[in-house]
């Protein structure tokens, strides 16, 4: 059975709620930050890294979120998750999951471990006062050229939107209004009404 290692509020949100949406077996494994534990020797057995997601699998263990999404897409095909047969959507698909990794979270990630990229208080300060321009900035071009409607691809749900969806979650909390981006507020709100973003979402936060 699928383990995956996830903490409330975080992008492992994204992977959640697509294992419920691909109707996987699993079961999920709390890592709780206030006590560090993504730093104690036990996590970092399951990911080095010491973050989460961590997915464990009867071959092994995958992190980052976009490989986690699809490997679930591909490993529950009947899902339809992701467009499978179509190497050219499957390569935008990627490049959608890549951007909202390795481009918006890391803006994200300025705002609460700034201590990343500088020791000096006011450079950590600087980057912190950088966040909410960065994120609308991101925003602003994923509504205006990535975001197809009603889904990221369209018609056809994908992984791409759990992942949206968790990333837009954060909007608030970096500063940023989201009624600046009103398709996407609306993919939000329209998601927080699928069953199983609704189930995923009551347990991450009992
Ligand atoms: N590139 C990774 C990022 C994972 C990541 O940074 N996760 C954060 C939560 S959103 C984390 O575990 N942070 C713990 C820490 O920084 O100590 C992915 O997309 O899965």
């Amino acid at each position: 059975m699928l383990k995956l290692f996830y903490t409330p509020g975080t992008c492992s949100l994204a992977s959640h709620i697509a294992l419920e949406e691909a109707g996987a077996g699993y079961e999920v494994h709390r890592v709780d930050f206030s006590k560090a534990e993504q730093t104690k020797p036990d996590y970092l057995t399951i990911n080095p890294k010491g973050r989460v997601p961590a997915l464990v699998t009867d071959r092994g263990i995958l992190t980052e979120t976009p490989a986690i999404l699809a490997y679930i897409a591909q490993s529950f095909p009947k899902a339809r998750l992701a467009p499978l047969d179509d190497p050219f959507e499957f390569a935008r698909l990627q490049s959608f999951l890549s951007y909202l990794c390795s481009t918006v979270h890391v803006a994200h990630a300025h705002a609460r471990r700034a201590a990343r990229w500088a020791d000096d208080p006011a450079a950590q300060e600087a980057m912190k006062a950088k966040v909410p321009q960065n994120m609308a900035d991101c925003f602003a071009l994923i509504e205006r050229t990535m975001f197809v409607g009603p889904f990221v691809r369209g018609d056809a749900y994908s992984v791409a939107d759990p992942y949206l969806f968790t990333i837009a979650g954060w909007l608030e909390s970096d500063g940023v209004d989201p009624a600046r981006f009103p398709r996407i507020l609306d993919h939000r709100n329209r998601m927080a009404e699928r069953p199983a973003v609704a189930k995923v979402l009551a347990e991450v936060q009992s």
